[in-house]
């Protein structure tokens, strides 16, 4: 049985459009795993300042892969793509964030899901509005089309 997952993708180092395009073609490669569909690519300020801009958007995928084993394939993704694990919110060349597994709310050490500040951030909100209807009741109970209003659209851009 397949669970339809959420997935962020950023990057603001070494062709950010580039490096989300090939994230996207390695997802749909992932054994047990296919790309059902692609937001826009977005350009958004970055959380800190003086950073390049990101290129950001949404995957949703179909996987049977459990939630700690797509999150390995993923963080072994990003390490193909060059990313180098130094300070927290640092430049990277790729960030691959699982937003929303089916409706599991998931509190380990190492994956809180939903991805705990996804609500505030409109770089990851705008683009998953593309993916699911706004009136969609996410697994803490809120509705997106609340997060959405709750977060302007400011310091992006829809590519
Ligand atoms: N990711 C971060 C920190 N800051 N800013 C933007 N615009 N887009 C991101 O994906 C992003 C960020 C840490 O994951
Ligand atoms: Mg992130
Ligand atoms: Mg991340």
């Amino acid at each position: 049985m397949s669970t339809r997952v959420y997935i962020g993708l950023g990057s603001n180092l070494a062709d950010p459009d580039g490096q989300l395009r090939s994230a996207l073609s390695a997802l749909d490669q992932l054994a047990q795993t296919a790309v059902a569909a692609v937001s826009a690519f977005y350009a958004s300020d970055s959380l800190l300042p003086g950073q390049p801009r990101y290129t950001n958007a949404v995957a949703a995928l179909d996987t049977e892969l459990q939630p700690l084993a797509l999150l390995d394939a993923l963080q072994a993704l990003e390490n193909d793509h060059g990313r180098v694990r130094a300070e927290r919110w640092g430049p990277r060349t790729l960030d691959l964030d699982i937003l929303l597994f089916g409706d599991h709310l998931i509190d380990s050490p190492r994956l809180q899901v939903p991805h705990p500040q996804m609500h505030l951030r409109a770089f990851v909100l705008y683009p998953l509005a593309e993916l699911l209807p706004t009136e969609h009741c996410l697994p803490d109970g809120q509705l997106l089309a609340e997060r959405l209003a709750a977060c302007p659209f400011v310091g992006l851009e829809r590519l």
